[in-house]
C-alpha cells in the first residue's frame, strides 16, 4: 500500500484537491498531541492511500499543528509527499516545498489556484518549474478539478521514481561548514541527515530533541551557538533561523524569476 502524505499551507486548497483524489475517507483518530483529527481516503486510482496534514507554514514548528508535520516526517513510514502549493502566492508557499523537498522523499507539486494566478495576470511556466526543483509540478484548479486526472496519473508512478540526491539550497559556506560538522556526526539510521542539520540550525525543536536524544546534547547546544555567533559577526544577522529564512528566500526568488512573469494590464 502507497502511503501519500498531503501538506501545504493553509488555505492553499488541500480540502478541495482530498476531496478530488479521494473516493472514501475515514477519520484514524487525532494526530499524536493535537486535537487535530488525522484523515485518510484512498485514492479513486486505487494507488493507495492520502493522508491529510494540518495546513502549515513551514517545518520550523511555531505551532502545534506545525510539529505534527516534523514529528511525521521523523518518525512515520511513508513513499512520497504530495504537496499542493497557491500559484497565486508563490513566494511564500515554496519556503514550505523547499523544506519537504530537503527532506529527500519524492514530492508531487499540485500547483493549484492556476485560475486565480491567471486572473492576476501572472503567468508560471509549470515546465520550467519543475525543472528547477527536479520534481513533477502539475498545474490544477482543485475546485473545479481541472488537472486532477493528471495528479493521480502522477502519483502512480512518483513513488517508484529514484531520487538521486535531495535538492540542496546552499547556504553559504559557513554554514555549510557547520551542516557538513553536524551530518558527520549524526546517527546512520537516522532519516535524511542534510535535512535533519538544516531543520536543526533553523531552530525545529521537534529535531532538536530528536538528535539531543541520540547524540551528546552539550556538544549540539554548542554547536548551534558557535554557529549562530559566527554567522551574526559575519552576516549580521541576529538569529540562525532568521539568516536560514533569508537564504531561502532569495533561493526562492531566484527561482520566480526564471520560471514567472507578470503582465502588464494585470
Ligand atoms: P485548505 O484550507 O487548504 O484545505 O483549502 P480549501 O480546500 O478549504 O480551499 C480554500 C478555499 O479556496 C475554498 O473556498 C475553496 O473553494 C477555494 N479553492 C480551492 N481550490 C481552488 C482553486 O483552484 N481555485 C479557486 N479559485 N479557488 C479554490
Ligand atoms: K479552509
Amino acid at each position: 500500500m502507497t502511503d501519500i502524505v498531503l501538506a501545504g499551507n493553509p488555505n492553499t486548497g488541500k480540502s478541495s484537491l482530498f476531496n478530488m483524489l479521494t473516493g472514501s475517507y475515514e477519520y484514524v483518530g487525532n494526530w499524536a498531541g493535537v486535537t487535530v483529527e488525522k484523515k485518510i481516503g484512498q485514492l479513486k486510482s486505487g494507488g493507495g492511500r492520502l493522508i491529510d496534514m494540518p495546513g502549515l507554514y513551514s517545518l520550523n514548528p511555531l505551532s502545534r499543528d506545525e510539529e505534527v508535520a516534523s514529528r511525521f516526517l521523523l518518525h512515520e513510514s511513508f513513499e512520497l509527499i504530495l504537496n499542493v502549493v497557491d500559484a497565486s502566492q508563490l513566494e511564500r508557499n515554496l519556503n514550505l516545498t523547499i523544506q519537504l523537498l530537503e527532506y529527500g522523499k519524492p514530492v508531487v507539486i499540485g500547483l493549484n489556484m492556476m485560475d486565480v494566478a491567471e486572473r492576476q495576470g501572472l503567468q508560471i511556466d509549470p515546465a520550467r518549474l519543475s525543472h528547477l526543483l527536479n520534481t513533477p509540478v502539475i498545474p490544477i484548479v482543485a475546485r473545479s478539478g481541472r488537472g486532477c486526472e493528471q495528479v493521480l496519473k502522477e502519483l502512480d508512478v512518483s513513488p517508484i521514481m529514484k531520487l538521486t540526491q535531495p535538492y540542496a539550497v546552499s547556504y553559504g559556506e559557513l554554514l555549510e561548514g557547520a551542516v557538513s560538522g553536524l551530518i558527520d556526526k549524526i546517527p546512520e539510521d537516522m532519516v535524511s541527515p542534510r535535512w535533519l542539520a538544516i531543520q536543526f540550525f533553523e531552530g525545529n525543536s521537534v529535531v532538536h530533541e530528536a538528535l539531543a536524544a541520540r547524540m551528546d546534547a552539550h556538544w549540539l547546544d554548542e554547536l548551534y551557538k558557535s554557529t549562530e555567533e559566527a554567522i551574526r559577526e559575519a552576516e549580521g544577522t541576529k538569529r540562525l533561523s532568521q539568516y536560514i529564512r533569508k537564504q531561502r528566500g532569495q533561493h526562492i526568488q531566484a527561482l520566480l524569476r526564471e520560471c514567472c512573469t507578470r503582465s502588464r494590464q494585470a
